[in-house]
């Protein structure tokens, strides 16, 4: 596997895992992290060939999750456009982490705070260690949220927690986050890696396409309308109800036992 400054790109059976990893700035993003990410980003999409990677799951090395933009690479920046930062970046990296087709896990180990908090929530499954916290840090440097934070935030937790969360910038607790539905599951840190890796396994293990078609069903519903989403569900199942998967499935359930899926 291809070695990298910023980050790590692992892979253990049909899971790959990206390690946001500069640690001393508590995994901030700068453009070189950005394109590692990318390239790692090629690779995981690729799937190694022949459909071996199967899910994804992104974690941070140290105490944090991802503190968002790395501001001492902004610090001369006034009146740079960041919009510019965002095309280039940040916004292909969520357009891209939404449209890959395996589900992507994110292990929160410690403060997800501004970008790092959007990363998180591009996740399909989230979920994080009792000491982390997220922080929609923008407001305090007088941004607003971006990488997608607006789209995700009051999906997930309505529009009245949405506000708040980003307009008074507090820190919210692992514990809240999962009250809120911010994210999956908080779990001791301890546990965290080994928990986040057996959600990835299992994952890695089920129908690929169809979390696939899930993911994208679940993001189109919010701009359908009810007969445009039972249209999408019927073109989704006409594409499963034609895979090895499906037919696994089925076999597998007829003959009381567990099912082989590879993906395909
Ligand atoms: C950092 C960072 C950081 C550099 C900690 N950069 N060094 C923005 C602009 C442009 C285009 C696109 O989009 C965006 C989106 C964004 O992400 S805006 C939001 C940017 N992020 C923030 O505003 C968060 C800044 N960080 C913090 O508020 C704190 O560090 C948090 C609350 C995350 C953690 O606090 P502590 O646990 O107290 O840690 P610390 O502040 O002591 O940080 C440890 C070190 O990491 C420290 O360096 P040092 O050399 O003193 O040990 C920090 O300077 C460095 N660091 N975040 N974003």
């Amino acid at each position: 596997m291809k070695t990298f400054t910023s980050i790590r790109l692992e892979t253990a059976g049909a899971v790959a895992t990206l390690t946001l990893a500069r640690p001393d700035t508590l995994n901030a993003f700068t453009d070189a992290m950005h394109r590692e990410i990318a390239e790692a980003l090629d690779i995981v999409e690729t799937g190694g060939g022949a459909r071996r990677l199967r899910a994804l799951l992104i974690t941070g090395a140290g105490r944090a999750f991802c503190a968002g933009q790395d501001l001492a690479q902004r610090k001369d920046a006034a009146g740079a456009d960041l919009g510019e930062t965002l095309q280039r970046y940040y916004s292909p990296l969520i357009l891209r982490l939404r449209a890959l087709e395996m589900p992507v896990v994110a292990a929160v180990n410690g403060v997800a705070a501004g970008a790092g908090m959007s990363l998180a929530l591009a996740a399909d499954i989230a979920i994080a260690a009792r000491s982390a916290q997220f922080i929609a840090a923008f407001a305090r440097i007088g941004l607003a949220p971006d990488a997608g934070a607006t789209w995700m935030l009051p999906r997930l937790v309505g529009p009245a927690r949405a506000a708040a969360i980003a307009m008074l910038a507090e820190p919210i607790t692992a514990d809240r986050a999962e009250a809120w539905g911010l994210i999956w599951r908080v779990v001791e840190d301890a546990a965290l890696l080994t928990e986040a890796t057996a959600i990835a396994n299992r994952l890695a293990a089920a129908p690929t396409t169809a979390l696939a078609r899930m993911k994208r069903a679940f993001d189109l519903a919010h701009e359908n309308t009810l007969a445009g989403q039972l249209e999408l569900e019927r073109m989704n199942q006409t594409e499963l109800g034609d895979t090895a998967d499906y037919r696994e499935g089925v076999a597998a359930f007829l003959a009381k036992r567990a099912p082989r899926f590879t993906g395909r």
